[in-house]
C-alpha cells in the first residue's frame, strides 16, 4: 500500500475529515484506477465509467453546497483529492477539475436558479458530464481575442465558431461555451444534441492520452435564451473559473511528483550496478534529495494556499504562484525520476514517462508557465508585460 510523501508532517496539520478524504481517494486510485491506467494510456481513452465512481465519492464539485447536490467541503479537501487523483494520472485529475471547477463552478456562480437546480445534482453524481470551451485554435493565452460569436435573435442565441483543445469534449452532455456578443464576452450552456454543435476527438497526442481532448464547432447552433449564464459578464467570468481549476492543478502536480519520487526511490534501492544499489551513489542521492525537497516545498505552498482559499483570502496571483511553481517542479522531478530508471523509465511498465509526458500539457494548460510569470510580475510591479 502506498503511504504518500510527507517529510514535514503536513498531515498532522489536517483535520480528521481531511485525512479521511485523502486516504479514501488514495485507496480508490490504488485499487480502481492504477491497475488499468497503462491500458487507458495505450488505447488513448478516458474510461467514462469513472465519472459515476468519482461522483459517488463526492469528488465532482467538492466545494459545491449540499443543496445543489455537492458535498460542500473545503478547498483544502478539494486540493487533497486532486493531489491523490493526479498521483494516478493527470487525465483523471483533469476530468474532475473540468467537471468541478470549469463546469459546476460557473453554473453555481453565474447560473440561474433553474440552471443550478437542473445541472448541478446531475453533474455532481457524474450522471452528466461537462466541458469548458474557452480556447480557440488562434487564441490560447489571449482568450479575449476569441472569434466565436453569439448573436441574439428572437428565437434564441445563434452560435458560430469553434473551440480547440477541450477536455471532456466528446464525452460531454453539456458544454460551457464562451462567446462574444455585441455587449462583450458571455457564457452559454450548449447541450450535446443541439443542431449545429459537433465535437471531434483530437488524435495523435503523446501527452494526456488517458483524457478526452476535442475540438468543438458551432454552425448556426441555436440555443434558447435561457441557456445563457445570466451572471457571467466579460472575460473576468471565465478567468474566475480558471482560478478554481488552477488551484486544483497546483495540488495535482504534487501528486504526480509524489508518484515519480516514490517509484524512483524504490527503483534506486533495488537496482544493482557495480555490485551496489544505485541509491548508494551520491549522484542518485542528490537527485532524490532534490525531488523530496521540492515536493515538500510544493506541499507547504498548497497547504497554506488551501487555508487562504478557505478563509477567502487567496487572490488569483496567489493561485498563479502555486500553479507555476508546482507544475514546473513536478516536471523537473518527473525528468529526474525518469533518468534514475534509465531504460526502464521509457516503458509503461513504470509510471514516470507517463507522468512526464502528461506534465508537458499541465505546464501549458490553464495558463502557460510564462503567462503565470507575467500575472505575478504584473501584480508585484503594477506593470503589465502581456502586450
Ligand atoms: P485582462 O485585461 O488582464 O483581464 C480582463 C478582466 O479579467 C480580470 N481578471 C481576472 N479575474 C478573475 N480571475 C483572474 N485570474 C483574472 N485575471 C484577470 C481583470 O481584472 C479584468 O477585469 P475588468 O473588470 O477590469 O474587465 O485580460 P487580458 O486579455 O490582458 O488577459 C490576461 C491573461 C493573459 C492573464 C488571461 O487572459 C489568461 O489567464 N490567459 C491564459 C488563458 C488560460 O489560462 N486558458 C485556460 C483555458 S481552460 C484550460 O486550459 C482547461 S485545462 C483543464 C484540464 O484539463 O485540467
Ligand atoms: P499560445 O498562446 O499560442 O502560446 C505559445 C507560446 O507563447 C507559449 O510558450 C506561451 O507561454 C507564449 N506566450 C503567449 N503569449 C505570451 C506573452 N504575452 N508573453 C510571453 N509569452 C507568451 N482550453 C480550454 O478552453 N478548455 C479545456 O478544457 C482545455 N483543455 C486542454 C487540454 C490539453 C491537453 C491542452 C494541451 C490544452 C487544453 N486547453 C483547454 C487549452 C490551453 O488552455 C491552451 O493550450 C493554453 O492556454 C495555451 O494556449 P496555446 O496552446 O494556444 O499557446
Amino acid at each position: 500500500m502506498y503511504h504518500g510523501t510527507d517529510y514535514y508532517h503536513i498531515n498532522s496539520l489536517l483535520s480528521e475529515e481531511e485525512r479521511l478524504v485523502q486516504d479514501s481517494v488514495r485507496q480508490f486510485v490504488e485499487e480502481q484506477y492504477l491497475p488499468f491506467v497503462a491500458e487507458y494510456h495505450q488505447k488513448s481513452i478516458f474510461p467514462k465509467e469513472m465519472s459515476l465512481k468519482l461522483g459517488a465519492m463526492g469528488l465532482l464539485g467538492v466545494t459545491v453546497p449540499e443543496e445543489y447536490g455537492g458535498p460542500g467541503l473545503s478547498y483544502t479537501v478539494y486540493g487533497l483529492a486532486m493531489q491523490e487523483l493526479e498521483r494516478g494520472d493527470s487525465g483523471l485529475r483533469s476530468f474532475a477539475s473540468v467537471q468541478g471547477s470549469l463546469v459546476m463552478y460557473p453554473i453555481y456562480k453565474y447560473g440561474s436558479e433553474e440552471q443550478k437546480k437542473y445541472w448541478l445534482p446531475l453533474l455532481a453524481k457524474g450522471e452528466k458530464i461537462g466541458c469548458f470551451g474557452l480556447t480557440e485554435a488562434d487564441h490560447g493565452s489571449d482568450p479575449g481575442g476569441m472569434l466565436t460569436r453569439a448573436e441574439k435573435t428572437a428565437e434564441g442565441w445563434l452560435l458560430n465558431g469553434s473551440k480547440m483543445w477541450i477536455t471532456n469534449g466528446t464525452l460531454a452532455d453539456v458544454a460551457v461555451v464562451w462567446a462574444k456578443t455585441e455587449k462583450g464576452i458571455r457564457g452559454f450552456l450548449v447541450e450535446k444534441e443541439r443542431k449545429g454543435f459537433e465535437a471531434r476527438v483530437i488524435k495523435g497526442k503523446f501527452s494526456l492520452r488517458a483524457s478526452d481532448t476535442a475540438e468543438l464547432s458551432f454552425q448556426d447552433c441555436l440555443i434558447p435564451h435561457e441557456n445563457q449564464l445570466p451572471g457571467a459578464i466579460g472575460l473576468r467570468a471565465p478567468l474566475s473559473c480558471l482560478n478554481e481549476a488552477r488551484y486544483g492543478i497546483a495540488w495535482g502536480a504534487m501528486g504526480a511528483a509524489m508518484a515519480c519520487y516514490d517509484e524512483a526511490l524504490q527503483y534506486a534501492q533495488s537496482r544493482i550496478q557495480f555490485d551496489k544499489p544505485i541509491a548508494a551513489f551520491q549522484i542518485t542521492q542528490l537527485k532524490l534529495v532534490e525531488m523530496l525537497t521540492e515536493i515538500t516545498k510544493g506541499q507547504l505552498l498548497n497547504y497554506q494556499l488551501g487555508r487562504m482559499k478557505d478563509a477567502g483570502e487567496a487572490r488569483f496571483y496567489h493561485v498563479s504562484m502555486a500553479k507555476r511553481n508546482n507544475v514546473h517542479q513536478a516536471l523537473q522531478i518527473a525528468r529526474s525520476a525518469r533518468s534514475i530508471l534509465a531504460a526502464n523509465g521509457i516503458t509503461d511498465e513504470y509510471q514516470v514517462i507517463r507522468h512526464l509526458l502528461n506534465l508537458e500539457s499541465v505546464y501549458t494548460y490553464e495558463g502557460t508557465h510564462d503567462i503565470h510569470t507575467l500575472i505575478i510580475g504584473q501584480e508585484i510591479t503594477g506593470i503589465s508585460a502581456f502586450r
